[in-house]
């Protein structure tokens, strides 16, 4: 097998060459975009100890411009590598990143400041460490190791900046904790004595991210926290990456802004105490999300890191290793209960030929149909309706609790009632490689349950790669919706991003077919349910590749 011949994305988010994982302190200043994220700058493994904050910056948030490292792992306070933090806006427009340092050789945890050399430069190329720092050392009651990735701030109504910081408190089988340090100047914090959230479940958590939603029907601009400010909203959200589930959660709930507490607003078979019942950004391969807020379109947007999923000896070969998701613009649903996601409108700039628009169309059961034209980069747009849900199976409930276990029993090609049904993409012509993205709808105590998946099961003929299913239920009344849903997924080589029903549910996964090292790549429409199932609509585009990080000249 040649590695990364046809695997190499062509829009998402990655250095030149190397590893990456987290996205670190994105943010929207003097009219340029920049992201940070974890950066080893000698290889394609994480390499804790040489980790540094990569910087890229763009116009557009699809085509980016390398730019130096802003951080590197060479002072005292951080010479055993400059994990994972954020970037906040002081007032007057002085950006400042808060990272964690290791320090020592126990890798002692501590937080650090930087600031532009120069805040004049429109690129912010140049980034200073003052002596300082270390901002925050490390409390007693917490294990040196488990004390990081301090958020954005934000003011209260006091005057004062408060960040959350990830910690394990109460020494080694501690407890996962948010922790709240306030300060005056930004640069002597104090901690609170009540953290923002803990749980008791969950044994270490790690790249908190706090922030207001706007409720139904009005605008994320007016929540007054173009500057970093979380007050003034009736609800926020708190997402915790949960370290040994690798899995971001989230939860909308109350934050107390004068006690600094966040209460989680939870249904159904959620947990206040227990994050890990929470509902994901993404039901994929995605890890420690960051979102910030975008004041040139007055949105929230969020990044994600998806790492591979073959081998670290792939990875080696390569010579790159982990991308970052399209971003995604955030949302409060309607129905107060749960974020949507869709990708940046400026994505569909890549949009190059318009392979198909289908209306009123249908799959027949058993059906499989080819999108021609569509390939390895593609952007498929779809509303499916299913005619009668008369078919539907059965829910046991016993599948709540697992919906990626179910998808694993009923994968791709177990035939069905209503559905399976959806896309195969990342196909070989003769179908042996592919990944299906598809619903089926069970009935459920006379109301329906919507399940979506993404099969890797047949998405590439090699082992030693990832390929049991992705799955989440679709947060939808499907009769209140015309017994209809919309599938959008962005296909990117190695990438596959889908979002159903209107972005309540996303998936992310990482493919390695082997038929893509020859540019084959095809797109099918399939249903493998009793009945046939409409297509209302379809639009499918093939996409540019992105500027992204490409080094001139030399
Ligand atoms: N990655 C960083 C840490 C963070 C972890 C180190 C999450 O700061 O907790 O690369 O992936």
């Amino acid at each position: 097998v040649r590695h990364g011949v046809g695997i190499r994305p062509a829009y998402h988010f990655l250095p030149a060459k190397n590893w990456q994982n987290d996205p670190n302190g994105p943010m929207y200043h003097n009219g340029v975009y920049h992201l940070f994220y974890q950066y080893n700058p000698l290889g394609a493994t994480w390499g804790s100890g040489n980790l540094s904050w990569g910087h890229s910056v763009s116009r557009d948030l699809v085509n980016w411009a390398a730019l130096d490292i802003a951080l590197d792992p060479t002072a005292p306070f951080d010479h055993n590598g400059c994990w994972s933090g954020s970037t906040t806006i002081l007032p007057g427009g002085m950006p400042a990143l808060m990272y964690t340092g290791r320090i020592d050789n126990a890798k002692v945890q501590v937080q650090n400041v930087a600031f532009p050399r120069n805040p004049a430069d429109p690129l912010l190329r140049d980034w200073v460490k003052p002596a300082y720092n270390p901002v925050i050392s490390l409390p007693a009651d917490v294990p040196g190791e488990y004390f990081r990735d301090p958020t954005t701030a934000w003011v209260g109504r006091d005057s004062m900046w408060r960040m959350a910081i990830a910690a394990k408190v109460g020494g080694p089988n501690g407890i996962a904790s948010t922790l709240i340090y306030r300060s005056k100047d930004f640069r002597h914090w104090k901690r609170n004595d009540l953290p923002l959230y803990t749980s008791r479940a969950a044994s270490m958590v790690e790249c908190p991210d706090l922030f207001p939603v706007a409720e139904p029907g009005t605008e994320e601009g007016r929540l007054g926290y173009a500057s970093g400010t979380a007050s003034g909203a009736m609800r926020h959200v708190l997402k915790l990456s949960v370290t040994n589930m690798t899995q971001d959660y989230y939860a909308i709930g109350r934050y107390d802004d004068v006690a600094d507490t966040f209460v989680p607003e939870v249904d159904g078979e959620r947990s206040v105490e227990d994050c890990r019942t929470w509902r994901r950004f993404d039901y994929g391969h995605v890890y420690a999300s960051k979102s910030f807020f975008d004041t040139r379109k007055n949105r929230r947007v969020l990044w994600a890191w998806a790492s591979e999923s073959d081998s670290q000896y792939d990875d080696l070969a390569r010579g790159w290793s982990g991308v970052q998701i399209v971003p995604r613009k955030v949302w409060l649903d309607g129905d107060g209960k749960q974020l949507r996601q869709w990708p940046i409108e400026e994505i569909e700039t890549l949009r190059r030929k318009r392979v198909a628009a289908l209306q009123e169309a249908h799959v027949n059961a058993g059906g499989v149909n080819e999108i021609s034209g569509a390939g390895a980069q593609t952007d498929v747009d779809a509303i499916f309706e299913i005619p009668s849900l008369e078919e539907a199976e059965t829910f046991e409930p016993n599948w709540l609790l697992d919906p990626q276990k179910l998808c694993e029993e009923k994968g791709a090609c177990v035939p069905g009632g209503v559905g399976p049904f959806g896309l195969l993409v990342m196909a070989s012509g003769d179908l042996r490689e592919h990944t299906a993205v598809f619903f089926r709808v069970f009935r459920h105590n006379r109301k329906y349950k919507v399940l979506m998946c993404t099969d890797l099961t047949r998405s590439t003929g090699r082992d030693k790669v990832y390929k049991a299913p992705y799955g989440g239920f679709v947060d939808i009344d499907i009769e209140q919706h015309q017994r209809s849903i919309s599938l959008r997924t962005l296909i990117d080589h190695s990438v596959v991003e889908s979002f159903g029903g209107g972005g309540r549910t996303c998936i992310t996964a990482r493919v390695y077919p082997v038929h893509a090292e020859n540019n084959n790549s095809h797109v099918f429409l399939f249903n493998n349910g009793t009945g046939i199932v409409k297509v209302s609509r379809l639009e499918a585009w093939t996409l540019a590749t992105a500027a992204v990080n490409v080094v001139h000249g030399g």
